[in-house]
């Protein structure tokens, strides 16, 4: 940051001048001009130093070796040091107390230079230092976690087809248990965490570490919880009838002697209970058996052809070089994130993912999503946009274009023109079946991130709860929203919580998800309709360019745009659960009439 200052001071020199030829009216500040310029100079070395010494720590866990972690330390507290440098943070401010001097990208910019500030305020030096250790700590822990199961070690991959797969309770209840061991040794270190987090945003004046977060939507946290409650109101009717089928189906499919008020959560085919879509099978279109005669590597091919199909390009050859795709086996001499993730090195073309592959439903969706984000860094890399703007509308478009992507790439049209079923025709009740296959995905989805995920952090950062309520916390909460209750009593020691890797790793973000379900279920409706003129529970989105046209013109500017403005723009209408409500709307009557008789037990209204 003094590099900074001192470029600051010789480049001001040549502005006055500059300036004093301008003026009358000055189109924009050369000041501004000159500053973002250095400002981005010197934040693109820190920048891409910090995010490769992140790619080394994510890709090599070595739990209690040091020397990747403290080449993380000291790269981590360069780049904070900078973003949250005083001078900086004064300049900005300054030169956005004029908005009529600066354009509305040097605006926006500014706004970013500000944001960024916000979690490293050079006042908070300490503190900012401290959640940078703590951070890695967390991250360390979370992922060079040994999981078990009967003292044998295994994967969170095995882990996720034990609780697809194994169909005997007291087995399933072992195999969550597994799942959930990690969170114990995670309940200091989160506590520390969000005081951490809270203390360093309340440096520039944020109330906590989730107002902070929000923030960048240009929302209070009110104006958030407000729209996520209204989401969920509005799949409640659904998410209450499919709530009620599960818990007949499973009962039934584990021989319980009585049908439970709530769900037990070990009963669900996913460790959070956030996708339940494993529970219906489809006839005719048995994807698991499909990708089983493939390598992992293969669906990542089918992605990118895709992408591809639409008018995207190849992925550069760096991507395939750089990438982490496929799970390390039990034995390796160290461990790595296993929680999928799309990587903007240098904000240019080095591009990459860390993914854990394999021939599953669940990576063939996670690898489209992935590859959204990575489409979507390639998209805005071009000289139209600067470098600081480089990120999405807001964080719920970069979550929603992969997302899209996978909801289109599990569509049958689809999958029969890529020969991975064989039908092209479906009876009615295929059809029901298909929709409830993706309910149990994109409806229940919702429940879960806009009310457990995001009720638990807004309270986490906003109340000064302690380990020793954590996981009540977070039961009431998969409770109320969900249904779903623990095997058993679980208070402290255990953290169930902070086993869901964006707690300690991703904080206060997760209604992006929320946000983007509903997003890309509006930018399908618009696909489907406007663009390809079918049905949008059957479309075949393959080589429509100008599909791909569409997709890129959302992405293409990046951030310098208004989101609300782009939505408007490109839609016409405003963010909405709408087409997400509409699209499933045929799935009411059936799975009513599927319940006659039943016990409902979730109550009618969420609210
Ligand atoms: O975390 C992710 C992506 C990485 S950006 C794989 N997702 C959420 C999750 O796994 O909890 C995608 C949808 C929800
Ligand atoms: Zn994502």
């Amino acid at each position: 940051m003094r590099a900074v200052f001192i470029k600051c001071l010789s480049a001001m020199l040549t502005l006055v001048i500059l300036s004093c030829q301008n003026a009358d009216r000055p189109v924009t500040s050369p000041d501004a001009v000159e500053f973002i310029q250095t400002y981005t100079d010197s934040f693109i070395d820190l920048y891409t130093a910090s995010t490769e010494a992140e790619w080394l720590a994510n890709t090599r866990i070595i739990p209690g070796d040091t020397t990747i972690s403290s080449q993380l330390e000291r790269a981590n507290n360069a780049l904070a040091a900078f973003t949250g440098d005083a001078y900086n943070i004064k300049k900005t401010k300054e030169l956005l107390q004029n908005p009529t001097e600066i354009t509305q990208t040097q605006e926006r910019i500014l706004k970013t230079i500000l944001f960024k500030a916000g979690n490293n305020p050079a006042t908070m030096g300490e503190v900012v230092a401290q959640r940078i250790t703590a951070e890695n700590n967390q991250m360390e822990t979370l992922y060079g976690f040994d999981y078990r199961v009967d003292s044998a070690l295994v994967t969170t991959g095995e882990i996720d087809q034990a609780l697809r797969e194994l169909t005997d309770p007291a087995m399933r209840l072992k195999w969550w248990e597994a799942s959930k061991a990690v969170g114990k040794e995670l309940d200091t270190g989160l506590l520390r965490l969000r005081n951490l987090r809270n203390s360093a945003v309340q440096g520039l004046d944020y109330t906590n570490y989730f107002q902070y977060q929000v923030s960048d939507y240009g929302m209070s946290s009110d104006e958030m919880m407000t729209l996520l409650e209204q989401l969920i109101s509005e799949v409640w009717p659904l998410y209450r009838e499919l709530h009620t089928w599960v818990r007949y189906e499973l009962a039934e499919k584990y021989n319980a002697p009585e049908v439970p008020e709530m769900i037990p959560a070990h009963w669900l085919p996913n460790r959070w209970g956030q996708d339940w879509s494993a529970l219906v099978e489809v006839e005719g279109i048995n994807l698991d058996e499909q990708l089983k005669k493939h390598p992992p590597s293969w669906i990542i091919e089918q992605g990118e052809a895709f992408y591809k199909s639409l008018g995207f390009t190849a992925l550069p050859k760096s991507f395939y070089e750089n990438s982490n795709l496929y799970p390390l086996p039990t034995d390796s001499d160290h461990k790595k994130n296993n929680h999928a993730s799309a990587w903007h090195m240098d904000l240019q073309e080095d591009v990459r993912c860390l993914m854990s592959v394999t021939s599953t439903p669940t990576y063939y969706e996670t690898v489209h999503h992935e590859l959204g984000h990575i489409y979507y860094y390639l998209s805005y890399s071009n000289p139209r946009v600067p470098l600081l703007l480089r990120k999405g509308a807001n964080r719920a478009f970069h979550e929603a274009v992969g997302s899209l992507m996978g909801l289109a790439a599990m569509q049958p049209p689809f999958l029969a023109g890529r020969g991975l079923i064989d039908q092209q025709d479906y009876p009615d009740s295929l059809r029901q079946k298909i929709l409830l296959k993706e309910a149990l995905n994109y409806v229940v989805f919702i429940p879960f991130s806009a009310g457990v995920m995001s009720h638990f952090e807004h309270t986490l950062y906003n109340t000064s709860i302690d380990t020793s309520t954590f996981n009540s916390e977070w039961w009431n909460l998969k409770k109320q929203y969900q249904g779903i209750v623990p095997p058993y009593e679980r208070g402290r020691p255990y953290n169930d919580a902070a086993t869901k890797t964006h707690i300690n790793d991703d904080a206060a973000q997760y209604y992006d998800y929320a946000l983007s379900y509903v997003l890309l279920f509006q930018l399908h409706e618009h696909i489907a309709q406007e663009i390809l003129q079918q049905d949008a529970h059957a479309t075949n989105y393959y080589g429509s360019k100008k599909t791909g046209e569409f997709i890129r013109s959302l992405m293409h500017s990046g951030a310098n745009n208004d989101w609300r403005q782009l939505l408007k723009e490109k839609l016409g209408s405003e963010l909405s659960a709408k087409a997400l409500v509409n699209y499933f709307q045929p799935l009411m009557e059936y799975l009513k009439k599927e319940n006659e008789g039943r016990t409902y037990t979730l109550p009618v209204r969420i609210l």
